[in-house]
């Protein structure tokens, strides 16, 4: 792999499509009558979304209790890919690597503390090169991960048109704002709040989506095409979302892990004992032994619940977002990508969070769809897509995309 991208080539497609146009079909996303007309536009919008801690428990990856409706309808016009893993299962290695397309051992970060242009190298993002490239580059919510990991601006001004936006109502998510037992108000990790009582209002990735869709009116109407980036925060913890979504998980249908004892002889080395789990108020009241636990039974099943109201809650926003870009009737020439950054251990072998190398805290959900171009797989895939390297890989996929077709 070269140090730096290839010079800005002229293709407008840019790498979604470049690097996943291996699967080429045909058919018109239902939701949006007008035909498609590939000559209406030379060069695709791009939103990608990008999801917090989301590992794939999504309808669409076969998952029978969780609720995603509108995720699942995206998938229906997508090619989704069962086998993604994120390089690292931690926010800010695995945005910068794939943001860069460059692994954690190119870009010398496995945690939150250096910004890769001064510490590794100057490489480019894919924001940066659709921006080099004549479109609007927008950011809202967490796309890069905030701090000196992205300089304090979200690798502004190098990847983004304007100034990123970030909701006013984040600097909530991790204080007093949780209703315990006792009537009074926690930071807990479980947070089903009542929306109208919250400060502001509002939750971040309500003001997210209405961002989101505030700059889709605007492009509407631009000459250049737009790359816009949504980053939600939920499913990442505190569970503080909308009380509603619990409802759709009654705790006695929610199981434990298939797996949910430490196994004998796991290396010490394998396992992490979640310590950001038990920062929270209502987790350091149960008094779990540090560092295997175990969490008790009932109050596992309680992170299960939230985990999946907070999914559902996503996916409502997902469902917004994407039924303004219908409604803007800008379906028809955006190219829709949909990710996370890492997965989340829900109890497997003891285990829960992010951190481990484990399947359940690596594995991603990863859909694209191309206007005109994907329908989802007839079965599920095999093949290993590791996060890697989106300006070099295109010949290669494109050839057996062509093969697959004919
Ligand atoms: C880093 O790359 C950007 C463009 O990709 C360029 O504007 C900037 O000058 C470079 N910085 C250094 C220190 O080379
Ligand atoms: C990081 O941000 C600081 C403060 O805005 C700026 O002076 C510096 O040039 C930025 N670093 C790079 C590599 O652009
Ligand atoms: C809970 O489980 C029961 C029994 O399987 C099922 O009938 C019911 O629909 C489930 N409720 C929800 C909300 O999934
Ligand atoms: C917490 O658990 C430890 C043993 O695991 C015990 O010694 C201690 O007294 C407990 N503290 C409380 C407040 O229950
Ligand atoms: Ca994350």
């Amino acid at each position: 792999m070269s140090q730096m991208p290839p010079p800005p080539p002229p293709p407008p497609l840019g790498w979604c499509l470049l690097a996943f146009s291996l699967l080429l079909g045909s058919f018109c996303f239902s939701l949006e009558s007008a035909a498609l007309d590939s000559s209406a536009t030379d060069s695709l919008n791009v939103l990608l979304i990008i999801v917090d801690d989301l590992r794939p428990s999504l309808g669409c990856y076969g998952d029978n209790l969780v609720r995603s409706p509108n995720i699942d309808q995206l998938a229906s016009h997508s090619v989704l890919f069962q086998n993604a893993f994120a390089q690292q299962a931690v926010c800010a290695p695995s945005r910068v690597s794939f943001l860069t397309g460059r692994r954690p051992d190119t870009t010398r970060l496995y945690d939150f503390n250096s910004y890769w242009r001064v510490h590794s190298g100057n490489f480019s993002t894919i924001p940066q090169y659709f921006k080099e490239n004549g479109y609007v580059t927008m950011s809202v919510g967490k796309v890069f991960h905030p701090g000196i990991s992205s300089n304090h601006s979200d690798d502004s001004p190098y990847s983004w048109s304007f100034p990123p936006y970030h909701p006013s109502s984040e600097k909530y998510e991790n204080t007093k704002t949780c209703r315990g037992q006792d009537g009074k108000l926690h930071a807990n990790l479980l947070c089903p709040v009542d929306v109208a009582d919250v400060p502001e209002g509002t939750l971040p990735d309500k003001q997210s989506t209405e961002e989101a869709i505030r700059l889709l009116e605007k492009m509407k109407t631009s000459a250049s095409p737009f790359f816009l980036a949504v980053g939600y925060h939920k499913p990442h913890i505190p569970f503080r979302y909308p009380k509603e979504f619990q409802k759709l998980y009654p705790l006695e249908n929610i199981t434990l892990a298939p797996d949910p004892q430490v196994p004998d002889g796991l290396p010490p080395v394998a396992y992490n004992p979640w310590m950001d789990i038990r920062e929270r108020e209502d987790v350091q009241a149960l008094n779990i032994s540090v560092p295997y636990g175990p969490i008790p039974v009932d109050f596992q099943r309680k992170i299960r619940q939230s985990y999946f109201a907070s999914v559902s809650y996503l996916d409502t926003e997902v469902g917004h977002l994407l039924s303004a870009l219908d409604d803007l009737h800008l379906t028809s020439n955006t190219i829709i990508a949909f990710t996370s950054d890492h997965g989340w251990a829900l109890g497997e072998h003891g285990e829960w969070a992010k951190y481990s190398n484990f399947d359940v805290a690596t594995r991603v959900p990863l859909m694209f769809y191309v206007p005109g171009k994907t329908a989802p797989l007839p079965g599920a895939g095999e093949k290993l897509f590791p996060y890697q390297d989106p300006f070099d890989s295109t010949s290669e996929l494109m050839d057996s995309g062509m093969s697959w077709t004919s």
